[in-house]
């Protein structure tokens, strides 16, 4: 008779889980790795546990489907907390399990924390499994995995609830308090409905069907494959232009006829958004979108899987329900739009030029361009959290969805790379016993995010995962420099000092390549593409032109 450890590790696989990631403590984390172990779900030690729920996210993010983690209870549930709060914010469905003391041992102190409360605000619902006789806590913690919002969910597993006993004795209890108010989301998860008030279709329909120059803006809402085909659809029958949002970049190629660029709410994409007659938002939360007053004066409107908040973006009507359906519905009372699309092309290009500002020696464009002509086309990326990112998120083209693993609801450092390595093992087991090489991932991070996760290049390095990851080592944190100088503040607390990362890697067994020119730079990709396993380029940048970048971008 299979034990709850079982039961768990079953419905994962269930729903089409790849890995359980984590750093084990004792107690049911073992019960757990060894049920993984022989329902063959493979466990994957990484260096640390929010190392862990990244990969678990960027894994859901690629498949479409949970990831899952586990982690020791006290400081290794303390230690996960930036990576659950990343799945949070980026809307990823996660699984994390974390250890508890048995029940009735809590008088005991040593390690303990209040796990319930501390994952509360950062999941969709976090509860305890429990001994009982209910049998419903297993279908509830699945239940909330795959509803939508998309979210992480934290079961907290005593000691004691994995001794052996029939499935059926396990329930689930939940947190005292409401983390989320997914719960209204999940029994709206099948209807299809407009907001604010009952009439919103005609308004909806109205302002679609009116509109002479729609922009669409998609966003994470809307990375399905059916999505995109219909979005790619939509915009060649409608001429309509479409941005996208870093975590939809790819859903509306870069290369595609109908791309407007990148939206972030920044300045850089006001003046084509100053041309549209209704903003159309397919997939568009505004978790992704800078701090920043909505100013545009147009409509808006959205269609997404789930309800998002209107006190940042006024959205006129939203219609919640299933993107692909939807789109093609919207098509097919909307008349050829008065775009011209060349003009939209020339105005992308025109955004490209903006931040193309010189520089001495390599400049950070310059790496993004050379490394994206020989790896884009081949290749996933992953972008990490500083500078580097803005030219990597504009110039890298990306061709699919989640093309761009990027976290931008938390955006966090230290992401790039354990998200790279979720990734890169499903294109390793894509592959295995093929012949045929893995599909390269490339983290582009920058040093101060890199050493916040270096260990996970030894987890690569153990997995024999084709990552690349491009360091810009520019000795700064280099995002807050810059803010610093545009305050006119002097660099405080910014400098990081020199790194010898080729020398790092290979002491991690990872190919360690240095560049610092841009001949230097491209010789390096050759070398590191012709690796079966992890390397690492040390590209040594002139950050001196971040600042012209950024206003730029962002005014
Ligand atoms: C975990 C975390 N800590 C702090 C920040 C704030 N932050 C954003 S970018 C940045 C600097 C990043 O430096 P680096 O990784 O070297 O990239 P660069 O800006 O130099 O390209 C910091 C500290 C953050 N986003 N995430
Ligand atoms: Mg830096």
């Amino acid at each position: 008779m299979s034990g709850l450890a079982d039961v768990l590790v079953e419905r994962l696989r269930a729903v089409g889980t790849r890995a359980l990631f984590g750093v084990p403590g004792g107690g049911g984390n073992l019960d757990l790795i060894e049920a993984a172990r022989r329902a063959g779900l493979p466990f994957v030690l990484t260096s640390t546990e929010t190392g862990a729920a990244i990969a678990a996210m960027a894994q859901a993010e690629v498949t479409g489907r949970p990831g899952a983690c586990l982690t020791t209870l006290g400081p290794g549930a303390a230690s996960v907390v930036n990576g659950v709060a990343c799945a949070y914010l980026d809307r990823a469905p996660i699984a994390v399990f974390t250890d508890n003391s048995p029940v009735g041992t809590r008088h005991f102190s040593h390690q303990q924390l209040d796990q319930l409360a501390m994952f509360a605000p950062i999941t969709k619902w976090s509860g305890r499994l429990t001994s009982g006789d209910d049998g419903g806590g297993v279908d509830r913690i699945f239940q909330e995995l795959t509803s939508l919002p998309p979210g992480p969910v934290h079961i907290d597993c005593p000691g004691d609830a994995f001794a052996k006993r029939p499935r059926e004795s396990f329930s689930a209890e939940k947190q005292p308090q409401e983390s989320f108010s997914g719960s209204e989301q999940t029994e709206n998860d099948s209807r299809s409905y407009f907001l604010p008030e009952n009439d919103s279709r005609g308004r909806f329909d109205a302002l679609v069907s009116g509109a002479r120059r729609p922009l669409l803006i998609v966003g994470l809402g809307a990375r399905q494959g059916a999505d995109a085909a219909a979005i790619r659809h939509l915009c060649e029958q409608r001429q309509v232009p479409a941005m996208v949002t870093y975590k939809a970049k790819g859903v509306v190629p870069d290369a595609h006829e109908c791309f407007a660029g990148v939206f972030t709410n920044g300045f850089i994409e006001r003046a084509l958004i100053g041309q549209a007659d209704l903003i159309i938002g397919i997939g568009l939360d505004p978790i992704e979108l800078l701090p920043r007053p909505w100013t545009f004066v147009q409509p808006i409107v959205n269609i997404n899987p789930w309800l998002v908040p209107t006190d940042h973006v006024p959205f006129a009507a939203q219609w919640v329900t299933d993107i692909a359906s939807a789109v093609g519905a919207i098509e097919s009372h909307m008349r050829p739009s008065e775009w011209d699309l060349d003009a939209v092309a020339r105005a992308v290009q025109e955004q490209r030029r903006l931040i193309d500002v010189p520089g001495t020696g390599l400049t950070p464009q310059r790496v993004i361009e050379v490394a994206a002509r020989a790896l884009a086309a081949p290749g996933r990326l992953s972008v990490d959290a500083g500078a580097h990112m803005l030219p990597a998120t504009m110039l890298w083209p990306v061709a699919e969805p989640n093309g761009l693993l990027i976290s931008n609801g938390l955006s966090t450092m230290g992401f790039a790379l354990p998200a790279a390595i979720g990734a890169a093992l499903i294109e390793r087991d894509a592959t295995t016993g093929t012949g045929v090489r893995a599909r390269p991932v490339v983290a582009i991070i920058g040093d101060g995010g890199l050493l916040m996760c270096a260990g996970e290049l030894l987890t690569a390095a153990r997995e024999k995962l084709r990552i690349m990851t491009i360091v810009f080592s520019d000795a700064s944190l280099s995002l807050i420099e810059i803010k610093q100088q545009a305050r006119q503040l002097p660099p405080a607390g910014v400098a990081l000092g020199a790194v010898r990362w080729a020398a790092l890697a290979e002491s991690f067994g990872v190919a360690g390549f240095v560049a610092s020119t841009d001949d230097e730079l491209a010789a390096a990709i050759d070398q590191a593409a012709a690796c079966n396993g992890p390397s690492l380029i040390e590209a040594t940048i002139d950050r001196s032109n971040y600042g012209a970048m950024l206003r730029a971008i962002r005014g």
